[in-house]
């Protein structure tokens, strides 16, 4: 078997800069374009998040991890958020260690199930297997993570791309709501 040689990587806990080298992912406003219930604005090129993924084969006996840098603001009274996914090979886990910023982890079961769970600095969250997950920033400065989770867990985007998440997250009053979907 291949032995890989042990490397280490710096982590920014305020921009979520790897270095060296990282793989980056960067989702637009368009990319994400029909996430958003009340899509009023066109929306545009802009960044709404950056993946920063350290380099590791994505097999069963590697952890893949990244940080993620998702910015601050709304689209349609919606607070902007990662697309969210279920693992291709459901029973995979994840964790999440906020770095800075605040927002909340929403994850559902495919049986419609939702657990909603605060995200900031120190807080690890544990995703179990099964759990679609999604992270919404509802603070007014970049929500940075970072995230760990089995080599071949993979994407399912497509389950939650047609349907959402059985709730979502709106600026209220005083501050976040979490509300059902009206589209789920
Ligand atoms: C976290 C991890 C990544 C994921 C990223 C963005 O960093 O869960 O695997 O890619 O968030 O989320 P999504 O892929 O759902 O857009
Ligand atoms: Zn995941």
């Amino acid at each position: 078997a291949d032995v890989m040689v042990p490397f280490a990587v710096h982590v920014d806990f305020q921009s979520g800069a790897l270095t060296p080298d990282p793989v980056i992912l960067r989702r637009s406003h368009a990319d994400l374009a029909g996430y958003f219930v009340n899509e009023s604005d066109a929306p545009g090129e802009d960044e709404m998040y950056a993946v920063h993924e350290i380099r590791v084969p994505a097999t069963n006996n590697n952890l893949l991890s990244s940080t993620t840098v998702l910015q601050p603001g709304t689209v349609g009274g919606e607070y902007f958020m990662t697309k969210g996914h279920f693992h291709a090979t459901r029973d995979r886990a994840e964790i999440y260690l906020t770095l800075s910023g605040q927002g909340l982890l929403v994850m559902a079961l495919e049986d419609g199930t939702t657990q909603t769970k605060e995200m900031r600095p120190g807080i690890v969250n544990y995703v179990p297997g099964h759990w679609a997950h999604r992270s919404v920033n509802t603070g007014d400065v970049p929500l940075v993570f970072y995230a760990v989770y089995i080599g071949d867990a993979g994407y399912d985007y497509a389950t939650i791309a047609d349907q959402g998440f059985p709730v979502i997250v709106v600026e209220g009053e005083d501050g976040p709501e979490v509300v059902p979907n009206p589209r789920y």
